[in-house]
């Protein structure tokens, strides 16, 4: 069932832009008659239009998701487990229309939009299909049965970075629970919300028990997030409006769930791998053009190796040629705001070894950003502080382990980092007096199962594996 006007062109084949919102099971008008540009980073062309939900498109949808929910909340786990299995089935069916839309909305690289940006949501729906099918919702503890139940209605609002992941990483764990969910997706990436709408509905998902409001932060997701029919608002993005979400909740004495920015250590241990650490590191930064929460920002290289370290990372950042395997940033206003990081860098005494301010050679067009590495970084400086969410790179220098330890910790954030070393049992006792959340050790690799989410102000709660769904549940007991 998809009968959707169609709002936008059709400028890469498989792409398409719904004028209408996914309320209660169908494609309808948005309440009010405003439109969002949908660009293309790369070209910076308009590549479609939807609507600017409002507060009443977004009153209709969760009515619809309260009206939705006992029928869901009472659908036996291994039924939505089943639903979850299909959609996982269908993301893999549609996953070049999925890759291409977010190479049209995002400028994400082909590849790394099949690789990352489509097959890592679709990983982690096919985790939450298998967690919900195994997951104990119901057990006997002494005489008590105790249940874990839906928090109830999730009104989700996500980011642009990983337009799907941030979607899936929510609505996954949110129906596995037998809650069901409004999403107010980001105004720059709304078109993979979109398909995901249709792909849950050719699923079978029923109606109401996913909804999606495309619109403004400040009017929709705000709306959203101070609706009282809103059980749990999770929401991922900005540190600021994070804050402003987690009182709003406060105040109502609701559920929250953030993630929220992040600067994140890499830290090479002295007897490590340096070319290995080096690269990967810098390939972890550069990819999605350094729009990751978790991004490992900061480089911190022991003295000895400082200099060596600072070679590789230069040639290692000039593989990130922008436009081949370096894409854009989202928008201009996110170009200017990291342009505008690197110059503060300047002139707050880093030295630039690899990219700068400046527009890439020859690229007027398109909001490209030269990969940009830093060196000579001192870590109280701006850059070596705040979440810059650009390709750029900060190496400093550590004394000893315990200089090492107090720089990496010396942030507000506590997202992710990594840590190499020759003696792993060294580099995991190091990784355990990190405050952050997550850490991969000599390269770690993704893993769905694995909880993701913040220490210190990087955010409240996890998302993906039994963790994430924990967040979507609340717990009942029986005494008997
Ligand atoms: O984020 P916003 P922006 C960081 C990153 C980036 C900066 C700004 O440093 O440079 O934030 O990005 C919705 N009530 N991260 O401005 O505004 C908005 O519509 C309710 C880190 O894009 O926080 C979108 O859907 N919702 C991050 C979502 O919030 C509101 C990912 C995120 O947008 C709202 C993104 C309001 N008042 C940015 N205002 C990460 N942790 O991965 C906006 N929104």
């Amino acid at each position: 069932m998809d009968g959707t006007a169609e709002g936008g062109q059709d400028t890469r084949g498989a792409v398409r832009a719904r004028d209408a919102q996914y309320i209660d099971g169908r494609w309808r008008p948005a309440a009010g008659g405003g439109r969002i540009d949908v660009v293309d980073p790369v070209t910076e062309k308009v590549i479609g239009q939807v609507p600017a939900g409002t507060a009443e498109d977004v009153d209709t949808a969760v009515r619809a998701a309260r009206a939705a929910l006992p029928g869901w909340a009472a659908t036996p786990p291994a039924e939505r487990a089943a639903v979850l299995g299909a959609v996982r089935d269908l993301m893999v069916a549609r996953r070049a229309e999925i890759a291409a839309t977010v190479t049209a909305e995002l400028g994400a690289p082909p590849a790394f939009a099949t690789a990352v940006h489509t097959d890592m949501p679709t990983a982690v729906m096919g985790s939450f299909a298998a967690i919900a099918a195994a997951y104990t919702f119901e057990e006997q503890v002494g005489n008590s049965r105790v249940f874990q139940e839906p928090v109830g209605v999730v009104g989700a609002i996500t980011p642009w970075n990983y337009p799907l992941h941030q979607v899936v990483a929510k609505a996954a764990p949110a129906l596995a629970a037998g809650c069901t969910v409004v999403l107010k997706p980001a105004e720059d990436t709304p078109l993979v919300a979109q398909l995901f709408a249709a792909i849950l509905d050719e699923a079978g998902l029923p109606a109401g028990v996913f909804n999606l409001v495309t619109g403004l932060g400040p009017v929709a997701g705000q709306a959203l997030a101070e609706h009282p029919g809103v059980d749990l608002v999770s929401f991922t993005g900005s540190t600021a409006v994070g804050r402003q979400i987690g009182a709003t909740a406060g105040a109502a004495v609701k559920r929250v769930a953030l993630e929220l920015g992040g600067k994140s250590a890499n830290v090479i241990l002295p007897g490590a791998d340096l070319a290995r650490a080096v690269n990967v590191g810098i390939a972890n930064v550069f990819a999605n053009s350094g729009q990751t929460c978790s991004a490992w920002t900061r480089m911190l290289v022991d003295a000895a190796r400082y200099d060596e370290a600072v070679e590789l990372a230069v040639t290692a950042a000039a593989k990130y040629v922008p436009g081949e395997r370096l894409g854009p940033v989202v928008n201009a206003k996110q170009r200017e705001r990291v342009r505008g990081y690197i110059r503060r860098g300047v002139a707050e005494g880093g030295r630039i070894v690899a990219g700068g301010p400046e527009a890439p050679d020859g690229m007027d067009t398109g909001y490209f950003v030269r990969p940009t590495v830093f060196a000579d970084v001192t870590p109280g400086t701006t850059i070596a502080q705040e979440e810059i969410f650009g390709p750029v790179v900060v190496l400093m220098k550590y004394e000893d382990e315990a200089d090492a330890l107090r720089i990496a910790n010396g942030t507000v954030y506590g997202l992710a980092g990594a840590v190499w070393g020759a003696d792993e049992a060294a580099a995991v006792a190091f990784a355990r007096r990190m405050d952050t959340g997550q850490v991969d050790i000599n390269g770690g690799r993704f893993n769905p199962l694995a909880p993701f989410g913040g220490y210190k102000q990087s955010g409240v709660g996890r998302e993906l594996g039994v963790h994430g769904l924990a967040e979507y549940l609340q717990t009942k007991s029986l005494q008997f």
